[in-house]
């Protein structure tokens, strides 16, 4: 061993391996976030921005639904202005497959608001996963008929996916006017059905999280080790 210590050789070695830790640290540590992640598939413009691109919208009887932008926040809307007996519906969908059944998490996110309720009989608002045997399952309805600010609703479907395929997220609304003045409105945003697959758990979630830090820990060691032998 030289008395003298680290040559400016072996400090500037050490110092390239530090650099060459604290740059890489954050993409390994990402990729291993995503791999403890697993794989997310989701339906399309769930926030609506600047069009309602991916959705389709059924109307049926005398209501009319579009996209709109209040504010600086775009979303779909369903309305009626009609007061004859007859309901007006309106579903907005968007189907996603699945094709693997070793499903870690399956959900169903949407916003709802009634924007205006004059002249309301009756008002029933459904979330409905449709499977893919083409049954319709009601997740979630609503026949608050009070106007209201966004509410967010989140349902957990794993359960529901029992076989691959294509799952549709069906946002209903079923309108009924009396009066001589009917002006019902619904609104809907950040509606998504998503699926996560290949999700880390357990004890090798836990390796995994380790991963970034032995790799800096190890170059470091190395870089110590050929610095005290090469000074
Ligand atoms: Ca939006
Ligand atoms: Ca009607």
């Amino acid at each position: 061993m030289d008395s003298r210590g680290l040559t400016v050789a072996s400090l500037v070695l050490i110092l390239i391996a530090v650099l060459v830790g604290v740059a890489v640290y954050p993409t390994i540590y990402s990729v291993i976030e995503e791999t403890i992640a697993g794989t997310k598939t989701s339906t399309v413009n769930s926030t609506f921005d600047t069009n309602a691109n991916g959705w389709k919208n059924v109307v049926q009887g005398n209501a009319t639904s579009g996209w709109e932008n209040i504010g600086t926040n775009g979303m779909i809307y369903t309305k009626t202005t009609d007061n004859d007996a007859t309901k007006d519906n309106v579903i907005w969908s968007q189907s996603l497959s699945v094709g693997t059944l070793a499903i870690d998490e399956a959900i169903v996110k949407f916003a709802w608001s009634v924007a205006e309720n004059t002249g309301i009989s009756s008002l029933t608002l459904k979330a409905i996963l449709e499977n893919t045997s083409g049954d319709n399952i009601t997740l979630w309805q609503s026949t608050a008929t009070a106007t209201s600010a966004f509410a967010s609703v989140e349902n957990d479907v794993k359960s529901y996916i029992t076989a691959t395929g294509s799952y549709k997220l069906k946002l209903r609304a079923e309108m009924l006017g009396s009066g001589a003045s009917v002006s019902v409105k619904v609104q809907w945003d950040n509606a998504s059905l998503e699926f996560v697959s290949g999700q880390v758990t357990g004890a090798q979630k836990t390796m995994l999280k380790l991963v970034p830090l032995l790799f800096v820990v190890g170059l470091l060691l190395v870089a110590v080790s050929w610095a005290t032998k090469y000074k």
